[in-house]
C-alpha cells in the first residue's frame, strides 16, 4: 500500500531531485516521513525564504528545478519572495506546500489560505493535488513547466488528508522526456543574416538566455567569426570572457554607462537570449530607430522600443551557428577605444589605500582572491551595481546576480546552494549589511551541513542603494540608517569565523585566509560609498569615444 505522500516522493526521485530545501510542519508531515525512506536529502533551513533562495540558485546553476518545501499558511507565504525571485529571474523552481484537509478548505479555518491563487501570479503553473492518483501527472507537469524555456516556478499545494490516502497500484511516476530542440525556420535565419551583412555597425546584447541555453561557445564563435562586439547583461556575465577583445563588459545601469555608449552608434542590435526584465530597451534604445534582431527560444515581449526587424526563434546556439555560416564578415571593429576606456576604469583605484575601502578596490582584490571557476553570488544593493560593472568574469555562471526580481537576501542562501552544487570551488557572497541580516540565520544551516562559504559584508550601516537614489533625486536622505551587530562576534556566536578588515591592504590576505579556513567565514569590510555619487557625476559628464 502506497500513500500519495510516498508516491509524491517517488515522483521527485524520478525527476532526479537531489535536495529538498525547507521546513517541516504539521500539514506536510506525511511527506517528511516518506522522505526518510528516500535517496533525496532534506536540507532543513531556518526560514522558508532561505529554502526558496537555495532552490532558486540551485536551479540557476544546474538548469534542473530546485525544490523547496513548506507547510501551509505562514510557511507557504514565507516561500514567496525567494520563489518569485526564481520565477522572474527565469530559474527553474518547484515549491511544494502542505495544505489543510479538503474537508476544511471551503471555510474559515486555522492557517488556511488559497495558496494556488496566491502563487498564480508568480508562477508558470500553480495547482493542488485534489485526488491522490493524479500525483504523477502533477509532479511531471510541474517539472516540465518549470524547466522549459523560459524557466520559472511551479507550485504544488498538497492537502494533508490527500497526502495520507492510498493510491492505486497503477499510479506510478511518469517517464521524464527531454524537450525536443526547437529549430528556427531557415527563412528567419536568412533574414537575420541579411540584416547583419547589410549593417554598417552591429552590436550584440547577450542576456541570461545564452547562459541558460549553454550557448556561450556558440556566441563566442559567432562574435569572433563576424567580428561583432558583445555587451552582456548583469545576468549574462562571463558568457563572453571579459579578456576577449570583443567583450564590452556588462550593461544594465539606469545611467548612461560606458558600455551603453556602445549602443549609441550601431544601426543593428542583435539581442541574444536577453530578457527585458533585466535591462529595459528604453535605456539602451531610447531613439527606437535601430534594427533589432531577436535571437531567442521564445517570442519577444512587446515594447515600443523593441520593434523587431527579425525574430529568430529556436535553440540559441544552433541559430547563432546557422546565421554565422551565411553572414558577411565585418572587417572593422569600431569599439576598441570604448573597450580601452572600460578596461581603464576597471583598474581605477585598484591599489587605493583609502579606508573605509572603495568599492573598486574591494572588487579588484575579490577578483584576485577568486579563481576563474570560483563563484561569486551578489546580494542586491549598491554593491550589486559595482559588482555588475567591475567584476570581471571569464566563464558563465561564475557571478550570480539577481536582476529580474532583484530581491535582497539571496546572498547567503544562494552561496550555500552554489557550494552544494560545486563543492570543489570556492564560493563567496558579497552582500550589503541590510541584505545580510535578512537571511543571516542560514549560517547555522551551512555550518550544520559543513558547507564552507565566505560572506563578505559591505558595512555602511545604511540602505546604501536607496541613499544613492535619494541623493540623485532629492539631494537629501530619508530614513536609511540603522545599527549593525558586531559581525565578528555574530559569526562566532554561530560557531563560524569572523574577520574585520581594518586597512585596505588587509583585505586580500584576509580573503585568502578565509578560503583556507574551510568553514563559514564572515569578512566585515567597511565600505566608502561616497564613490556612489561620484560615479553618478562621472557618468553624467561622460563623453562617449567616437
Ligand atoms: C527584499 C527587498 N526589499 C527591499 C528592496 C529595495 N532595496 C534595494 S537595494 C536596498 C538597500 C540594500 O542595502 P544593503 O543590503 O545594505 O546594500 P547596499 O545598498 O548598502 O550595498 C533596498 C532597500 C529589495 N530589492 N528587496
Amino acid at each position: 500500500m502506497t500513500t500519495a505522500a510516498e508516491l509524491l516522493v517517488k515522483c521527485l526521485e524520478n525527476e532526479e531531485v537531489e535536495y529538498i530545501f525547507g521546513i517541516p510542519g504539521e500539514e506536510n508531515i506525511a511527506v517528511m516521513d516518506a522522505l526518510l525512506d528516500s535517496s533525496i536529502k532534506f536540507v532543513t533551513t531556518r526560514h522558508e525564504q532561505g529554502a526558496a533562495f537555495m532552490a532558486d540558485v540551485y536551479g540557476r546553476l544546474t538548469g534542473k528545478a530546485g525544490v523547496c518545501l513548506a507547510t501551509l499558511g505562514p510557511g507557504a507565504t514565507n516561500l514567496i519572495t525567494g520563489f518569485a525571485d526564481a520565477n522572474m529571474d527565469r530559474a527553474p523552481i518547484v515549491a511544494i506546500a502542505g495544505q489543510g484537509a479538503t474537508t476544511r478548505m471551503h471555510k474559515e479555518s486555522h492557517q488556511i489560505l488559497d495558496l494556488v491563487s496566491l502563487f498564480k501570479p508568480i508562477s508558470k503553473y500553480s495547482t493542488e493535488i485534489l485526488e491522490p492518483n493524479i500525483t504523477p501527472e502533477i509532479v511531471r507537469k510541474a517539472f516540465k513547466d518549470a524547466e522549459a524555456e523560459k524557466p520559472g516556478g511551479s507550485f504544488i499545494s498538497f492537502p494533508e488528508n490527500i497526502a495520507k490516502e492510498t493510491v492505486e497500484q497503477s499510479s506510478q511516476p511518469l517517464k521524464v522526456q527531454s524537450p525536443v530542440p526547437s529549430v528556427a525556420p531557415q527563412s528567419k535565419i536568412e533574414q537575420a543574416a541579411q540584416l547583419i551583412s547589410d549593417s554598417k555597425m552591429p552590436i550584440i546584447l547577450a542576456g541570461n538566455g545564452v547562459v541558460r541555453g549553454r550557448a556561450h561557445q556558440n556566441l563566442i564563435d559567432f562574435a569572433e567569426k563576424l567580428n561583432i562586439p558583445v555587451a552582456q547583461t548583469f545576468m549574462a556575465k562571463g558568457c563572453l570572457p571579459f579578456s576577449h577583445p570583443l567583450s564590452l563588459g556588462s550593461v544594465g545601469l539606469q545611467a548612461h554607462d560606458f558600455v551603453a555608449c556602445g549602443f549609441d552608434r550601431p544601426d543593428v542590435i542583435i539581442c541574444v537570449g536577453s530578457d527585458m526584465v533585466e535591462y529595459h530597451p528604453h535605456l539602451w534604445h531610447p531613439t527606437a530607430d535601430k534594427k533589432i534582431i531577436h535571437i531567442d527560444e521564445q517570442y519577444a515581449e512587446v515594447d515600443k522600443h523593441y520593434i523587431l526587424a527579425a525574430g529568430v526563434l529556436g535553440e540559441i546556439g544552433a541559430s547563432l551557428d546557422s546565421i554565422a555560416k551565411i553572414t558577411k564578415v565585418h572587417e572593422k571593429t569600431y569599439t576598441s577605444a570604448l573597450r580601452e576606456m572600460i578596461k581603464a576604469e576597471l583598474s581605477d583605484f585598484e591599489n587605493d589605500q583609502g579606508f573605509p575601502l572603495k568599492p573598486q578596490r574591494i572588487l579588484s582584490d575579490s577578483r584576485k582572491a577568486l579563481a576563474a571557476d570560483d563563484i561569486l553570488i551578489s546580494d542586491v544593493g549598491a554593491h550589486k551595481m559595482w559588482i555588475a560593472r567591475l567584476y570581471r568574469c571569464e566563464k558563465p555562471n561564475t557571478c550570480i546576480i539577481s536582476n529580474g526580481f532583484a530581491s535582497m537576501g539571496i546572498g547567503v542562501p544562494g552561496a550555500i546552494a552554489a557550494k552544494m552544487v560545486n563543492p570543489d570551488r570556492n564560493v563567496m557572497t558579497i552582500t550589503g549589511d541590510a541584505g545580510f541580516m535578512m537571511n543571516s540565520q542560514e549560517i547555522e544551516t551551512a555550518l550544520r551541513h559543513n558547507i564552507a562559504i565566505v560572506i563578505m559584508i559591505w558595512n555602511d550601516s545604511q540602505y546604501g542603494l536607496i541613499k544613492w537614489h535619494q541623493l540623485r533625486h532629492y539631494g537629501r536622505e530619508s530614513n536609511i540608517s540603522f545599527n549593525n551587530p558586531d559581525f565578528v562576534k555574530y559569526a562566532e556566536s554561530f560557531g563560524a569565523k569572523g574577520y574585520r578588515v581594518e586597512s585596505a591592504d588587509e583585505l586580500l590576505p584576509t580573503l585568502e585566509k578565509a578560503f583556507t579556513d574551510n568553514t563559514v567565514v564572515i569578512v566585515d569590510v567597511p565600505v566608502d560609498y561616497s564613490e556612489n555619487m561620484k560615479l553618478t557625476e562621472k557618468l553624467g559628464n561622460l563623453v562617449c569615444p567616437i
